[in-house]
């Protein structure tokens, strides 16, 4: 084993985070690339994680930003650890994780994908974005489909963002998502929002008007076996929103610019995203806020709802991960319940 050292602690919970799981306290994950440059130009990159925050704390909630840090995976960064996160520029999807943890990396910032894991795997079940990653246009050349979608499908956690942003084929977005079992709900809409607009023409089949009926969804859902997540899909706020028709020239012209400098990857995301910025004269910026922050507070009631039913689905996997030898996967022999 190259790393066997290193096979223990993967995942560091922060003690806040910590307690609250241990008390049934709400608790809200939070990616972190979103906070770095690759999301968000500084200062509005640290101005986003405090109105995020205070909005989840406010709504009695408590925040777990996730990241990699001196080789281990954290789950409730705390402010040290956060402002190592702002200024990170390793981008980590969830296929990273490993990797990164075994080879020491001193600082890592997760995409939807990995965040999303880790909250999964330390029992959060709740987690809010901006926006998640999507099916790229061309991508019946390219092949470009994040893997935030796989990562959608693949784990019990409730994913609140802004619909996708329209840099991506929302439709193709839309349709592998249902290609994926992951719900939509539409929160008090049945428009699937295009982050900077709050409807993008495409409908929706099922509409949530609280936490308690994402809550309600979300634990029928496990109760049947789903072995996935939800999307909760919630609009930019009124006041916020763009010009639809100048988002959309924008990103034509953002996007044949970064397909003529041959942008590739996972460097696509944050290419556009900075050059959009700067098409839109920095308003793209102050709607990324304003929209994060409202899909913070929408994340808290979900969580808050999800407290009041029974049943963590995440609760096992917690322990499996922080405690990998004593299930086995470490160099010992595998524990085994004795035999009747
Ligand atoms: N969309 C946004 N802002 C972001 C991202 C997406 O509007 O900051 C980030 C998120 O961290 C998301 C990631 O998980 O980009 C997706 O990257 P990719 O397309 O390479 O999978
Ligand atoms: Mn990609």
């Amino acid at each position: 084993m190259p790393y066997p050292h290193r096979v223990d602690g993967v995942l560091h919970i922060g003690s806040e985070v910590d307690d609250a799981l241990a008390s049934g306290t709400p608790v809200v994950a939070l990616e972190s690339t979103i906070f770095s440059e690759l999301g968000l130009p500084e200062p509005a990159n640290r101005e986003c994680f405090e109105r995020v925050q205070a909005a989840v704390r406010a709504a009695g909630a408590v925040p777990a930003l996730c990241g990699v840090l001196d080789g281990r995976a954290v789950v409730g960064a705390n402010r040290d650890q956060a402002e190592r996160l702002f200024v990170g520029s390793v981008k980590l999807g969830a296929r990273d994780l490993g990797p990164a943890v075994a080879a020491g990396l001193d600082v890592g910032v997760t995409t939807v994908s990995a965040a999303v894991t880790l909250a999964a795997a330390s029992g959060v079940e709740v987690f809010a974005t901006g926006g998640i990653g999507g099916v790229h246009r061309g991508a019946d050349r390219t092949g470009d489909v994040s893997a935030d979608l796989e990562a959608l499908a693949r784990h019990r956690v409730v994913v609140v963002s802004s619909g996708v942003k329209s840099f991506l084929d929302v439709a193709l977005t839309l349709e592998r998502l249902e290609t994926l079992g992951v719900a939509v709900l539409g929160w008090r809409t049945d428009r699937l929002p295009a982050f900077y607009v709050r409807d993008c023409g495409l409908e929706l089949t099922t509409v949530v008007d609280d936490g308690g009926e994402v809550a309600a969804a979300f634990r029928a859902a496990a109760a049947l076996g789903h072995p996935g997540g939800m999307l909760v899909a919630n609009p930019i706020p009124a006041g916020a929103q763009l010009d639809a028709e100048q988002v959309a020239e924008a990103l034509d012209s953002v996007e044949a610019e970064a397909r003529r400098d041959g942008v590739s990857g996972g460097d696509v995301t944050p290419a556009v995203l900075a050059a959009l910025v700067e098409a839109t004269g920095g308003a793209a910026v102050a709607a990324n806020v304003a929209l994060a922050e409202s899909n913070a507070v929408v994340a808290a009631e979900i969580a808050a709802a999800l407290a009041q039913f029974p049943g963590n689905s995440n609760e096992l996997t917690t322990s499996a991960v922080v405690n990998p030898l004593k299930f086995g996967c470490g160099d010992g022999e595998p524990e085994r319940d004795a035999q009747p």
